[in-house]
């Protein structure tokens, strides 16, 4: 008896230590899960798409399902921007998370341009890094590469390697700029060492045809600027020599990167990963693939448009397949507002019928008025953020303190704020103030209100017909009844008027005025 009492009780000492043991276990798992927050990260990035141009933000002439189902399946974002009108700055902000117009070279760079950014500074991948990231960009670039005169036919460096992608698969620039080659991790893919590549801005190579001498060697007609050097029919800025072998086809571009940003995803899934896939669709040349051409009927800007789309179904596809969708934050946006026509005759002004790029905003592309910086901006992650629509204030520069706090540190050391939690969809308000950005001249939006500075220029650039939001005389908005920005209220709200000077100046300085105007050839 005594024999079976004893042995009883060890056996109960046994189960309540096996079951102490167990629940250490859990608690040690549930933390390490909680310290093991880190989804992969996908920044899908557009370049020149509008606010308007995609179904879910309201456009009825083209349907996007896919980037729709992104919205439909998370954060709708009606006030999310990118900092400036143009790509350079804007892509400058949501790297480094600074101010574009705090760096005087962050503007439209040309193909031969030094890195803009310094291998010294704070980035998204360097800071993802320090967490555990593998970092990669797919797509176009655009930020400068080398240190000046770079030799194209060695490793091209610095460049996004040097800022903190592990894995760089770019194009240099912009699509309707030389060189007109893919870039793998510095290296120009395809070279052949016996046709070297020459690359030059302001003089041609003797003996090469140029679009401005050689119309019929043309098959997309320029109307302003990309005159210089022909590829696949089409002029582009630059001069360029060589490199046959390694040159782009432009109709394959999209399948292209897509390839890549696919590949990119199979091979890293194991352990977190944030992809950077820059997109060049709807930027000049718009050259859809033939699978594409016609599809919209609104001319090639809109059947890239659709190409994009279809893209990201087949992207967002992958990760569902690979098994890690639930897994991944994505968000989806645009560097610059829209444009028509931005130097091809491409069908894009003919074809427009009742679509508005501009989704009721004025401007466009290289303005200050809202078209301009005011972007499509969707976060999604499965079963993490509820869906939901978000009139915060949200800018792309801010990704880097949220995503920061998301993983697990934080950032101070920049113009980003923290947001986290509104790009989650846990917040209703964004940022207080924003400085918006179009070449190089700058405006303050705060809370319901929008101050354009006086600026000299032209109020109307005739080639691109866009308002560029210039003015002799101040100018202030109230967006939230006034969208599209037709009731200049400098005049009748004086207070208001002297309230957005002050804060605007305090945040931009006083020398706000010192700036280069925009020059369209
Ligand atoms: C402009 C180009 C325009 C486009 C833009 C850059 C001319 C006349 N216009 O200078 O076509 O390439 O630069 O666009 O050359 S962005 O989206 O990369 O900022
Ligand atoms: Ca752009």
């Amino acid at each position: 008896m005594k024999k079976m009492l004893n042995l009883t009780l060890l056996l109960i000492a046994l189960i309540t230590f096996s079951c102490k043991e167990k629940s250490k276990e859990n608690k040690e798992v549930a933390i390490q899960q909680k310290q093991n927050v880190k989804p992969n990260i996908v920044v899908i990035y557009l370049d020149d798409l509008g606010y308007g141009d995609i179904s879910s933000y309201g456009a009825t002439e083209l349907n996007t399902p896919n980037i729709d189902a992104l919205a439909k399946g998370g954060i709708k974002f009606t006030n999310g921007y990118a900092t400036s009108a143009t790509c350079t700055p804007s892509r400058y902000a949501l790297l480094t998370g600074m101010y574009p117009w705090r760096n005087k070279d962050a503007k439209i760079l040309p193909g031969t341009a030094p890195l803009l950014i310094s291998t010294e500074q704070q980035t998204l991948p360097k800071m993802l890094k320090t967490q555990g990231y593998q970092t990669a960009i797919v797509g176009k670039w655009h930020l400068g590469l080398g240190t000046g005169n770079v030799n194209w036919n060695e490793r091209v460096s610095p460049g996004p390697n040097e800022i903190g992608f592990d894995d760089a698969y770019i194009l240099a620039a912009t699509q309707d700029r030389v060189p007109t080659v893919y870039i793998d991790n510095g290296n120009v893919v395809g070279l052949d060492p016996n046709d070297p590549i020459e690359v030059n801005y302001k003089t041609n190579f003797e003996g090469e045809p140029t679009a401005v001498d050689n119309p019929e060697m043309v098959d997309m007609k320029w109307h302003h600027g990309h005159n210089n050097s022909i590829v696949n029919g089409i002029g582009r800025i630059g001069f360029m020599k060589g490199g046959e072998a390694a040159k782009w086809s432009d109709v394959d571009m999209a399948d292209h990167f897509l390839a890549k940003a696919q590949d990119y995803v199979k091979t890293h899934k194991n352990s977190p990963f944030f992809l950077y896939y820059a997109m060049q669709q709807p930027h000049v040349p718009r050259t859809p693939h033939p699978r594409f051409v016609g599809k919209s009927g609104l001319g090639p800007r809109g059947d890239v448009i659709l190409e994009a789309d279809w893209c990201i179904g087949e992207f967002v596809k992958t990760l569902k397949e690979e098994g890690i969708l639930e897994n991944t934050l994505i968000v989806f946006s645009s560097d610059n507002g829209p444009v028509l026509n931005d130097g091809y005759y491409d069908d894009a002004v003919e074809k427009l019928g009742k679509h508005d790029p501009k989704g009721g905003l004025r401007g466009g592309k290289y303005s200050l008025f809202e078209a301009g910086t005011r972007v499509p901006f969707i976060t999604y992650w499965k079963d993490h953020i509820k869906p939901g629509e978000s009139n915060a204030i949200v800018c792309q520069m801010d990704l880097l303190a949220s995503f920061a706090d998301l993983v697990g540190t934080e950032d101070n050391t920049t113009d980003s704020k923290n947001i986290l939690k509104t790009f989650l969809g846990e917040e209703k308000t964004g940022r207080n103030n924003l400085i918006i950005e179009a070449t190089s001249r700058t405006a303050l939006r705060s809370g319901d209100w929008l101050m354009i500075p006086p600026y000299k220029g032209k109020a109307y650039q005739e080639k691109v017909d866009i308002e560029t939001g210039s003015s002799p005389n101040y100018q202030l908005y109230n967006l939230k009844e006034d969208k599209a920005q037709q009731n200049n209220l400098a005049k009748a709200k004086p207070e208001k008027l002297q309230e957005m000077i002050a804060e605007f100046e305090a945040v931009r300085g006083k020398n706000y005025k010192n700036i280069q105007q925009l020059k369209l050839r």
